[in-house]
């Protein structure tokens, strides 16, 4: 994400590589290049050109601190004013009222089905009770979209096939949910353009009808400067309480996420980063900034990580290792888990150091495909007692999952081996941990 933009920046640092001090010549040099960088990305002009003003002004003022480097401190400037340019504080999110009401507004195919599912769910996991609504009566399959994605999670859904009035839906929907006990309501719409007169008149009427909570707007972040745009154009009409910047996982280059904030004067709240019910994530500018500059964002992937971890399964994971019984079907839940945080790499990219170093390596879900075949290919028995699997079974293995028998070999050794180092771990207090180690190493 936004690879481009931070290449050009990191480049423009390079300026002050070597120089004693700021100047105001290099000061300028560097200015120059990085407000390149942001237009290249679809900034706004006038953006781009205020941002650059405010970092040279506090670049100079900063003139007299000699323990840091040139390029480190115009690092940090242009960290904190990227962070200022996003909001600067994560924006609020309010779920009061009972229901709580959520409206969901955009363009067409910004997303707003896709993150109305996202968002259920991380509420549901947070203890709320959702309750979707299909007020888009316009596409003919968008209540069977959203029917599948709230089964998917597990969430009820009300619609009206029949109706034709999304106004009525929703406040039919809000009776329901007071019905049924749901105290969160979110509303999907259909996507509208913002120069279709009818369709701004019905999305105001729907908001007006059920007061939400929180109007959202949904915007696909590959749009760049349209994205602006059209969030000026919904504010005017909706004057809508946050954003909600879609598709953060393809090639944008930026500007979206960049200008937005300034020319609306909404926060952007909640950012997603793929298909998967599991890619959302709430938007926090110090670390957008983070990962612009390159430096990785530990925050989020903490945050991340503990939206997916089960603490129960953890804990009974921790017994099946003490006592030794770790078998092949714990391993396909672990992978199971793991795949479904989403992207290995996009993860792997929010991790400070990592992110560049693999850029250009391929991993993705697919990484786990032969592991999970030939798990697949053993026999319930084989998977409980691994010790079972002799030579003919190898070859049955191999031959049953598309794969060669060394790789079975391979597999079942590395699962002895890690089978082996937890089981120690958790058993044993982290002195003899060392010493194990220092003997383990004297034996290679
Ligand atoms: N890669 C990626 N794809 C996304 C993301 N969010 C949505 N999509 C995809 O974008 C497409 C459109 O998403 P929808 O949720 O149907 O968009 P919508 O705004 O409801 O569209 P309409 O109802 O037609 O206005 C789908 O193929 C989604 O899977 C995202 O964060 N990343
Ligand atoms: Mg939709």
């Amino acid at each position: 994400m936004f690879e481009n933009l931070s290449e050009k920046l990191e480049r423009s640092f390079k300026v002050l590589k070597g120089q004693g001090q700021i100047t105001e010549i290099n000061v300028a040099q560097t200015l120059k290049e990085v407000r390149r960088a942001l237009v290249e990305a679809d900034v706004e002009y006038k953006v781009a050109k205020r941002f650059v003003d405010n970092v040279k002004e506090k670049a100079m003022g900063q003139n007299v601190i000699n323990s840091l480097q040139p390029s480190q401190l115009m690092v940090k400037i242009v960290h904190d004013e990227l962070t200022e340019l996003m909001g600067g504080e994560p924006a609020k999110f309010t779920i009061e009222g009972n229901p709580a009401i959520i409206l969901m507004s955009g363009l067409q195919g910004s997303g707003k089905t896709t993150f109305t599912g996202k968002l259920a769910n991380r509420l549901k996991q947070q203890g709320k009770a959702p309750l979707l609504v299909a007020c888009d009566v316009y596409r003919p399959a968008a209540i069977e979209q959203l029917k599948v994605l709230a089964d998917q999670i597990q969430v009820p859904m009300y619609s009206e096939p029949e109706s034709k009035d999304p106004v009525a839906i929703a406040q039919h929907a809000i009776e329901e949910a007071k019905r049924t006990g749901r105290n969160l309501v979110i509303v999907d719409t259909a996507g509208r353009l913002a120069v279709d007169e009818q369709m701004m008149t019905e999305i105001k009427a729907i908001k007006d009808a059920i007061t939400p909570t929180e109007t959202l707007f949904v915007v696909d972040s590959m749009t760049g400067q349209d994205a602006v745009n059209t969030a000026k154009a919904f504010n005017d009409r909706l004057d809508f309480d946050g954003v909600v910047l879609t598709k953060l996982d393809g090639d944008t280059r930026g500007g979206a996420a960049l200008s937005i904030r300034t020319v609306v004067n909404k926060p952007i709240k909640f950012v997603g980063t793929g298909e998967k019910m599991e890619a959302i994530d709430p938007f926090r500018p110090a670390g957008m900034a983070d990962r612009i500059l390159g430096m990785g964002d530990i925050v989020s992937f903490v945050d991340r990580m503990q939206q997916q971890y089960d603490e129960e399964e953890a804990r009974k994971l921790e017994e099946k290792l003490r006592k030794n019984k770790f078998d092949f079907d714990d391993f396909l839940a672990q992978i199971a888990q793991i795949k479904k945080m989403g992207n290995l790499k996009d993860l792997a990219s929010m991790i400070p150091g990592v992110g560049k170093a693999i850029k250009d390596i391929d991993i993705d879900d697919d990484a786990f495909k032969s592991v999970e075949a030939i798990i697949r290919s053993m026999t319930p028995d084989e998977r409980h007692n691994p010790s079972i699997i002799n030579g003919s079974r190898r070859k049955r293995i191999a031959l049953g999952s598309g794969t060669k028998v060394e790789e079975v070999n391979r597999l079942l050794k590395q699962f002895e081996q890690t089978r082996k180092m937890m089981h120690m771990a958790t058993n044993m207090s982290p002195m003899k941990m060392m010493k194990a180690a220092r003997a383990a190493k004297k034996r290679r």
